[in-house]
């Protein structure tokens, strides 16, 4: 799989080379490219930003630099026909089934703006250019794109086949199935007096996996309820939204 960054950080991607991620990349499993977007410029200072129209506070990346970019990087495409994803914090929100799909990529682009975001020319010339999606991590504010482009390589990349060493690993795991993860536990069997469950010395592997099962279910409903199916109630009108 093919992943482009564009990003007027690229030093933030050094952490990759101590991961998996970038084992994969030295093993050619993947194949990581990361650009920066100041060699699209074409002033003197490397100017990447500018003053909102309508006023306002803070700065807009200008589109010349992200066009110019964006051309290369997709005219080059080995397949043809890349994903284009724009980070934003007014994105579709990037979950595990996400992730699932974009595994099965062949080559994705990951923009990740900064300041107050991109003029949305950019966004709307892309959309008109290549597959264009526009993605956030989760519902909190991020000061760029950056953070989120990592969270996505991590997620994607070890989705890839040959990436992770065990696949068992991704099968049996949080999110995969909608339920939360049951508690691990290693030696020593007690450990300032707290004893691991008698039920996983037990040598019984049925009644493990129940225990086990057990425990999701009951740490999703203490923890994540949203995650249960729940009564579907019918809309109300009269009810105001709340966050
Ligand atoms: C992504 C970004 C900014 C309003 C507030 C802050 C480019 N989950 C997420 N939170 N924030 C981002 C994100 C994702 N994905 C995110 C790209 C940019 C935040 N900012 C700062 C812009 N508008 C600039």
């Amino acid at each position: 799989m093919r992943v482009d960054i564009v990003t007027i950080f690229p030093d933030f991607f050094d952490v990759l080379d101590v991961s998996l991620i970038g084992k994969a990349n030295q093993a050619g499993i993947l194949n990581l490219r990361i650009h920066d977007l100041r060699d699209y410029t074409d002033d003197r200072h490397r100017t990447v930003d500018d003053t909102p129209y309508g006023g306002g506070a803070g700065m807009v990346m200008k589109p010349e630099p992200w066009g110019r970019a964006l051309d290369r990087i997709i005219g080059l495409s080995p397949t043809g026909d890349p994903l284009v994803i724009f980070t934003s914090p007014a994105g579709e929100v990037f979950t595990q089934t996400a992730a699932r799909q974009l595994s099965r990529e062949d080559h994705i682009v990951i923009c990740c703006g900064r300041y107050e975001g991109i003029d949305q020319r950019v966004i709307d010339d892309t959309t008109n250019r290549a597959r264009t999606v526009t993605m956030s991590i989760g519902d909190y504010v991020l000061n760029g794109g950056e953070v989120a482009a990592l969270a996505i390589v991590e997620a994607v990349g070890r989705l890839v086949p040959g990436v992770v060493g065990n696949p068992e690993s991704l099968v049996e795991e949080s999110h995969e199935d909608g339920l939360l993860e049951y508690p691990s536990y290693t030696k020593p069997a007690t450990w300032r007096g707290l004893d691991v469950p008698d039920v996983l010395l037990s040598g019984n592997h049925k009644l493990i996996a129940s225990w086990r099962q057990q425990q999701r279910i009951e740490r999703t409903r203490a923890i994540r309820p949203d995650l249960l199916p729940g009564p579907e109630v019918e809309d109300d009108p009269g009810s105001s939204s709340g966050q």
